[in-house]
């Protein structure tokens, strides 16, 4: 039984962990940085250690820090979180081998998902539609040249070891091919040490839907139904919500079946989330998440589930307790990822919060790691809490967030909670079918 988690991780997903440790009566051990030593999650452990100074790479990124803090606090768990090594094979295993418990899915699948082209294969087996392209690696030009005149312009080719938009190119005419092909290969060298690549057709104008899965170690799988999460900007996501309204009922129980199958038959452990893009009705795989995703309180509030507790209760060994035809969906849910930044540059505000006044009520969630008088660090990310509302339905859940976005006061420093109030008063977002995943930065021209 895990009786002490250590939470590899910092902001308000660190919170977010330690609220569901604590409810489940398990102790937890916070690890930070010099620059977070005032910080939220801090304050919330039961246990906290410094492990290095601001810079990821010498603290939250430190292997060996945080394997031998675990040690020495007695943690029989880790749990990720997201972003930093959340999807880092090498640390899962090591883990492992120390005998601690990894929460997430084994680093052997963790391994397996990060490798975009056996990821891809995986779903082909399975019968998961995937977008159609090269028969795995492409690894000349000639090869290149071949695929193209058998799937047509315009392609994407995409790093083998790329993921959320790096070593990803547009190629729109023959001789662009080249130079595509060549600037996808360095970038993976270069970003992910693999200059492996393959090749898509290219989706003109799709959504970014995904959905929540959750196996247990007894080969149980549930679906949590999709998140719609198309509305972003330089591949950051901005605004997320469940269900997809895109979705016809048909289409979304197939799709649900279809994965329940293939997740159930690859053995998988843990959440996961499968992302496609979806164009005409028509689904196509893009990866596999093998991590807690940041837009997961959507699916929970839909739900009525919280996937944090049963993502340790599955780590302990427990089966899942419930079936597909058990899980449900209610209403309508939304979240605004709230960030310190410029609203006319985008580029990062940090510095002193002088008034924190955050909404509240039925259906209105804030995490968020804020409070009056706190600096935010500039060495982070700018995400620094997440709005997230239930309705009975899609407008009413839209209301439910202008609503709380009116109340929403972070004052001291410049963030996008205007951006927010503008984006849901569009009419184009207000109809939900054409926020397409270009459709925020055209808006904002
Ligand atoms: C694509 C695509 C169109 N067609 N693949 C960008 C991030 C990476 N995970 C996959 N990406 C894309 N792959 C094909 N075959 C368009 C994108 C894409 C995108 C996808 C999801 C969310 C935002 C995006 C923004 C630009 C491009």
């Amino acid at each position: 039984m895990i009786k002490k988690i250590l939470i590899a991780n910092r902001g308000e997903i660190a919170v977010r962990i330690m609220r569901a440790a604590r409810e489940l009566g398990i102790k937890t051990v916070a690890v930070y940085s010099t620059a977070d030593k005032d910080s939220m999650h801090v304050k919330h452990a039961d246990e906290a250690v410094c492990i290095g100074p601001a810079p990821s790479p010498q603290s939250y990124l430190n292997m060996r820090a945080l394997m031998t803090t675990a040690l020495l606090t007695g943690a029989d768990a880790i749990h990720p979180g997201y972003g930093f090594l959340s999807e880092n094979a090498d640390f899962a295993e090591m883990v492992e081998e120390h005998g601690l418990i990894w929460i997430g899915p084994k680093s052997e699948t963790i391994r397996l998902m990060g490798d975009k082209v056996r990821a891809k294969e995986i779903a082909i087996k399975t019968g998961i539609p995937v977008v159609p392209g090269s028969k795995g690696a492409v690894n000349t030009l000639e090869e290149a040249k071949e695929v193209v005149k058998e799937i047509g312009l315009p392609i994407v080719v995409k790093a083998a070891s790329g993921g959320g938009g790096r070593g990803i190119r547009l190629v729109e005419t023959m001789d662009q091919l080249e130079e595509g092909y060549k600037a996808a290969r360095l970038e993976g060298k270069t970003v992910f040490g693999d200059d492996t690549v393959f090749i898509e057709r290219y989706l003109q104008n799709p959504k970014h839907i995904e959905l929540q899965v959750f196996g247990d170690n007894h080969g149980n799988v549930v679906v949590f139904g999709e998140r719609d999460c198309s509305t972003q900007r330089k591949k950051q996501k901005v605004i997320e919500e469940a269900p997809a309204i895109a979705l016809t009922p048909k289409v979304r129980e197939e799709i649900i079946n279809r994965i329940q199958k293939a997740v159930t038959e690859i053995g998988y452990a843990n959440a996961g989330t499968v992302e496609f893009l979806y164009e005409n009705e028509q689904f196509y795989f893009m990866e596999m998440n093998t991590r807690l995703q940041v837009e997961h309180p959507v699916t929970e509030m839909v739900y009525d589930v919280d996937l944090v507790k049963e993502q340790i209760r599955i780590a302990n060994g427990e089966k899942l307790g419930y079936t597909q035809k058990d899980v449900k969906a209610t209403g309508h849910a939304i979240e605004c990822r709230i960030n310190a930044e410029d609203p006319e540059t985008f580029i990062p505000s940090p510095g002193k919060i002088n008034e924190y006044d955050a909404p509240a009520g039925q259906g209105v969630r804030v995490d968020s790691f804020l409070y009056d008088g706190y600096t935010v660090p500039s060495s982070y990310d700018s995400m620094i809490s997440k709005l997230i509302v239930h309705g009975k339905d899609r407008n009413d859940a839209i209301k439910k967030a202008q609503d709380a976005l009116a109340k929403f006061q972070i004052k001291g420093i410049k963030t996008n909670i205007e951006l927010h109030k503008k984006i849901l008063d569009r009419p184009e977002f207000k109809e939900g079918t054409k926020n397409t995943i270009h459709w925020l930065e055209k808006f904002l021209g």
